[in-house]
């Protein structure tokens, strides 16, 4: 098996059948680590998984990039085109739907993918996700022409979700991608190792939401919230009611955790089911027990 897989992000694999996961994060800055925290992980466990970086803008990351959009198209190209004349928003959009422009040079460089698992390492810009089309574009593209499973990795910064407030509106955020993408989806809590003992303890409230904890919070005795009060107890209840929006802890530092999380997105995206039962030759060392068995 290979992988393949995104951050705001897209994990994806392909299998023999041309089985594929996508993995995909958008998040506030933990994109490249978590794609290469998992490269690690998976390196460890004897595993090959490879990174697509799709940030045209990116100057830094810690994997070897199997597709590198840069080699395409730059963000530099978009903003310094003395015709296109892009800020970097509309500069980043252009590039992506340069991308979906260029399905033939991304299967190209993509090379023979069966059986792998590769990470799409996506910019972090949320409206890409939350509305636009073109990053649902991508997705198809992966699924119906290069057969890629894809599951959709969201990855929110742990130390901006400590508030009731914020909590909510990450949630909503999450949830307008996971409608906008109809994708399996999982959604992320990244940098857990950087909070504090009381922020990990205010979190922890959150994770198994309970709308009343959150509306304690997010009550300040403002005029705002005390119009919107119902509202608010609305959302919160909706988000409760069915469930539909769930945060997985990830410390980048801790292997079992990032296992429990690995085992969970294959579990999504069935990545695995097809493999064949690996057979192994012993030799038995002659017994001359002089016994019976
Ligand atoms: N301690 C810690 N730092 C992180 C974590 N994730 C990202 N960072 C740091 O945040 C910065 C931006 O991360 P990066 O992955 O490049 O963000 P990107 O722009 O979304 O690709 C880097 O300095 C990382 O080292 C994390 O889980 N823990
Ligand atoms: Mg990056």
């Amino acid at each position: 098996m290979k992988f393949v897989g995104l951050k705001t992000g897209i994990q994806a694999t392909v299998s023999q059948h041309k089985l594929q996961v996508f993995q995909w994060t958008s998040d506030l800055h933990s994109g490249s680590t978590y794609c290469s925290t998992i490269v690690q992980h998976a390196a460890v466990n004897r595993k090959t998984v490879d990174v697509v970086n799709l940030d045209p803008a990116a100057e830094y990351f810690d994997y070897q990039p199997l597709v590198d959009i840069r080699e395409l198209i730059h963000l530099d190209d978009a903003m310094d085109d003395a015709d296109l004349k892009f800020g970097p928003n509309g500069g980043l959009v252009f590039c992506m739907e340069y991308l979906m422009e260029n399905p033939d040079w991304l299967e190209e460089q993509l090379g023979d993918v069966d059986d792998d698992y590769v990470l799409f390492d996506c910019p972090g810009q949320i409206e890409l996700y939350t509305h636009m089309t073109v990053m649902r574009q991508l997705v198809e593209l992966l699924q119906q022409r290069l057969n890629f499973r894809v599951c959709g990795v969201f990855l929110v910064d742990s130390q901006f979700m400590v508030d009731g407030a914020k909590f909510l509106s990450g949630t909503m955020a999450a949830l307008s991608v996971m409608v906008n993408l109809e994708l399996p989806h999982i959604n992320i809590l990244t940098k857990m190792d950087l909070l504090s003992k009381s922020a990990r303890n205010q979190l922890d409230r959150y994770l198994e939401p309970d709308p009343h904890s959150l509306l304690g919070d997010v009550q300040t005795g403002s005029k705002w919230s005390e119009k919107y009060h119902h509202l608010t107890e609305a959302i919160g209840r909706l988000i409760e009611d069915y469930s539909l929006v769930r945060f997985y802890p990830l410390n980048i530092k801790d292997e079992e955790n990032v296992t429990d999380l690995l085992l969970m997105i294959d579990n999504m995206i069935q990545y695995g089911e097809e493999a064949d039962v690996k057979t192994c030759d012993f030799d038995y060392e002659d017994r001359d027990d002089g016994g019976d068995g």
